[in-house]
This record gives C-alpha cells, sequence and structure tokens, in this order.
C-alpha cells in the first residue's frame, strides 16, 4: 500500500514538473489577414530568450531582444489601418530605472514582424487599475490613427499618418 502511494506521488511530481509552462501573454487575432484567428504568445527559447510565437505555424516567430527584460505588455489593438490584419502593441520590460519607456506597434507584413509605429509612454501608467492601451492608441471617429504621447512631461493626444 505505501508504495503504491509512493508511486503516486512520484508520477505526480512528475507530473507537476513537466506541466507546461503557461505563458505570461497571449492574444486572439487575425495577424496575417487569412480571415482565421491564431494566438499570440511568448515563448521561452532557452535561458532568459524568449519570442513571440503564434498558433499558425506559417507565421513566422519574433525575437524579443536579449537586451531587455522580456515584455511588460502585448494586445492586440485591432486592425488600425483596415487591411485585414490585427496590429499588436508591445512594450518591453527595459532593465534602466527611466520612468519612460516605449510603446511599439507590429504588423505582420511580407513575412515578417515590422515595427510599423514607436512612441513615448509613461511606464507608471501601465501599474494603473484603469490602464488600458486603447486609450493609447485608437481610431478617431474619423477613423484616423491617433496616439497618446508622453511628451514634456504631459500626455498628448495626437492623431498621425499611420502606414
Ligand atoms: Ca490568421
Ligand atoms: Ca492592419
Amino acid at each position: 500500500m505505501k508504495s503504491t502511494i509512493y508511486s503516486f506521488l512520484t508520477l505526480f511530481l512528475i507530473l507537476a514538473c513537466t506541466k507546461k509552462e503557461t505563458p505570461k501573454f497571449q492574444i486572439i487575432g487575425d495577424f496575417n489577414g487569412d480571415k482565421i484567428s491564431e494566438s499570440l504568445f511568448e515563448n521561452k527559447i532557452k535561458n532568459e530568450t524568449y519570442e513571440i510565437k503564434s498558433s499558425n505555424s506559417l507565421i513566422h516567430n519574433f525575437e524579443i531582444p536579449t537586451s531587455t527584460n522580456n515584455l511588460l505588455l502585448l494586445e492586440n489593438i485591432g486592425d488600425l489601418n483596415q487591411n485585414g490584419k490585427d496590429e499588436v502593441a508591445i512594450i518591453y520590460n527595459l532593465p534602466d530605472f527611466s520612468n519612460l519607456n516605449s510603446v511599439h506597434i507590429l504588423e505582420y507584413k511580407n513575412e515578417k514582424w515590422t515595427r510599423t509605429l514607436k512612441f513615448s509612454f509613461l511606464e507608471l501608467d501601465l501599474y494603473s487599475s484603469d490602464f488600458n492601451i486603447n486609450n493609447y492608441i485608437y481610431l478617431n471617429p474619423k477613423n484616423k490613427v491617433c496616439i497618446k504621447k508622453y511628451i514634456g512631461g504631459e500626455h498628448l493626444d495626437l492623431e498621425i499618418p499611420y502606414p
């Protein structure tokens, strides 16, 4: 009886240890414009190296620069330029003590992830309980892309040209 309990315990421990790490960030959208939703999630390649990987194997991975401590944010912000592909916002976890960080907007173009926009952002905002990235980049009623940019100590809502 005792050995059976030990066997179960061992099996439980093995299962617990081999359980896959749940990705911290996982989003759903149509990122390649084939009208089928896929997921995007962070995936550990090795030690400190991470990538953004898709459930659709046709979408190539995006390696997160090792100069960062991975991500603070990964969000689907919708199809800003209305070309059928959802854009992705990412914020890197920068190993510095600065209050300033940047929002990077990526779109999947010509078989690779391309940065279409980058704007400055007050990192403290991210820790506010009502933080929503859709207040920082959005379409206005005229369907123009707007960003809330942190510049000169204040937030400015700006309409900007977008690719
Ligand atoms: Ca798709
Ligand atoms: Ca798009």
